[in-house]
């Protein structure tokens, strides 16, 4: 095999892009190569890492509440959820409704068709009564498919803090697509992790065992092995900031002295200044006011904030 056989195109693409750039970053999705998804299942275990378990504790508290706001006026709805991952949040709700006999079905949609075969095996085991169809395609098209052959309302899930991984003007264009493809009367539950003491959101993203610092340092140690590169990781450091004012909480890797990079499987040089950053990921953090006018941005209303008993996060119910 040839190095060039080897070599994923969308990843040589992004990270030549990320590099080669006046300020330096890599997306955050390649974060999740087979190591990137054990580190982060890893730091969903970390003391420090709160939002785990808030999700968790607004769907076991407000399910009776988050069916009523849905089915209020409605005889019944179609639940499309974006990113279910495992479904384990999900499932809480799903049980729920399925419990109180509400007519609805269950759209999870992602683009990798594993997913949701491991996704559905595990419903119909766990919940043999829902009407559970998967929608193999990108988000926009899924919605695009639904929007031809419903008659019912749409409700459209998007968990965990998912959408703050997405800089801010990206988040409002990414809401603002999902709103297109709404009709009056439809809804979107969005996550939303809310601003709270800084201290507290830069240690979930620096934990003490130092496996958010591995999760990140992953991402070179991927390039060296995909991309044949010969980044020294000791050279590196992994930083976190978090910026009360935004709201914004970044990572970079920063590059601890003058040094050159080369990444053999794309040919490609990277000289790094002494102390230069590489930005990998933005986790925004929200308060009512950036939720509320993101909402108004694309045409929605917001009905309600269902919160934690800390209230660390929100799940948040809009409606166009
Ligand atoms: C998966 C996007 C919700 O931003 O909190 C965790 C990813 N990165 N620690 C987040 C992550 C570092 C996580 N999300």
């Amino acid at each position: 095999m040839t190095t060039t056989d080897k070599i994923n195109f969308s990843v040589a693409d992004a990270v030549k892009e990320g590099l080669t750039q006046k300020e330096k970053s890599l997306p955050s999705w390649l974060f999740y190569d087979a190591e990137g998804d054990r580190l982060f299942q890893e730091i969903m275990n970390m003391p420090e890492y709160y939002l785990t378990n808030c999700e968790f504790d607004i769907f076991q508290k407000y399910k009776d509440e988050i069916l009523s706001i849905i089915s209020a006026d409605a005889d019944g709805f179609n639940l499309i959820e974006f990113g279910a991952g495992d479904g384990l949040k999900t499932e809480i709700l799903l049980k729920h409704f399925v419990i109180k006999k509400a007519n609805f079905n269950y759209k999870p949609v992602d683009i990798s068709e594993n997913v949701l075969n491991l996704l559905q095996e595990r419903m119909q085991k766990s919940i043999p009564e829902l009407d559970i169809k998967p929608i193999n395609k990108e988000y926009f098209s899924a919605l695009d498919a639904l929007n031809a052959e419903r008659k019912n309302p749409m409700v459209v899930l998007f968990m965990g803090g998912n959408i703050g991984n997405f800089a801010l003007p990206d988040a409002q264009t990414f809401i603002n697509h999902i709103a297109e493809k709404l009709r009056v009367g439809d809804q979107i539950i969005m996550g939303f992790d809310m601003k709270k003491d800084p201290d507290m959101i830069r240690s979930a993203y620096n934990d003490q065992q130092g496996i958010t610092r591995q999760f990140n340092m992953n991402l070179l140690k991927r390039l060296n092995s995909e991309l044949e590169a010969n980044f020294d990781l000791a050279e590196f450091k992994h930083y976190p900031s978090y910026d009360p004012q935004s709201g914004t909480t970044k990572s970079f890797l920063i590059s601890q002295k003058e040094q050159t990079v080369y990444l053999k499987g794309i040919d490609t040089t990277i000289h790094f200044r002494a102390w230069e950053h590489i930005h990998v990921e933005v986790s925004q953090k929200f308060d009512e006011d950036m939720i509320e006018d993101i909402a108004k941005e694309a045409g929605l209303n917001v009905e309600k904030y269902f919160y934690d008993d800390k209230k660390y996060f929100a799940d948040v119910v809009m409606r166009k």
